[in-house]
């Protein structure tokens, strides 16, 4: 743990001398009304974007759509409470990689045969401190997986796990 904590502190020093404003920032998940899906997500600063690091349990096999929604508001049972995906730039929904894309649209979580998942990407456009901050945003993980086209929501089902990004 210790190591832990040093480790965060030259990040967050390395973050300083290069001249990014924050650190890493967070979101643990928790499973919405009769899910067991949870786990926990960081984003941190990189040179060429944010590194995102999942690691979710809980979940079926299978791809899940993964977004950024707009308000970090878990609390109704559905969590439908944290509103759509994140949309500052006024983009259509799409794949994170293509140009027309909402920020808040991830990459899938790819489950295992034992419903576990990890993700570690680099993607762009994701802010951590400004007007299109993610942090006190939403974060959701989806039933279905994202087909990347449907819009606005990639028809990815409903919400499994719900979470607030934090930099806390
Ligand atoms: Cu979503
Ligand atoms: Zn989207």
């Amino acid at each position: 743990m210790k190591k832990t904590l040093v480790s965060l502190s030259m990040l967050a020093l390395l973050g300083a001398v290069s001249g990014y404003a924050n650190a890493e920032v967070r979101a643990d998940v928790a499973p919405t009304q009769g899910n067991t899906v949870k786990g926990s997500v960081t984003f941190t600063p990189e040179a060429n974007g944010v590194k995102v690091v999942a690691n979710i349990s809980g979940l079926t096999p299978g791809a899940h759509g993964f977004h950024i929604h707009e308000r970090g508001d878990c609390s109704a049972p559905d969590a439908t409470s944290a509103g759509g995906h994140f949309n500052p730039t006024q983009q259509p929904h799409g794949k994170t990689d293509d140009n027309a894309h909402h920020v808040g649209d991830l990459p899938p979580l790819e489950a295992d045969a034992a419903g576990n998942a990890t993700l570690s990407v680099v993607v762009q456009g994701v802010a951590l401190s400004g007007d299109n901050t993610i942090v006190g945003r939403g974060l959701i993980v989806h039933a279905a997986p994202d087909d990347f086209t449907t819009q606005p929501t990639g028809n990815a089902g409903g919400r499994v796990a719900c979470g607030v990004v934090s930099d806390k």
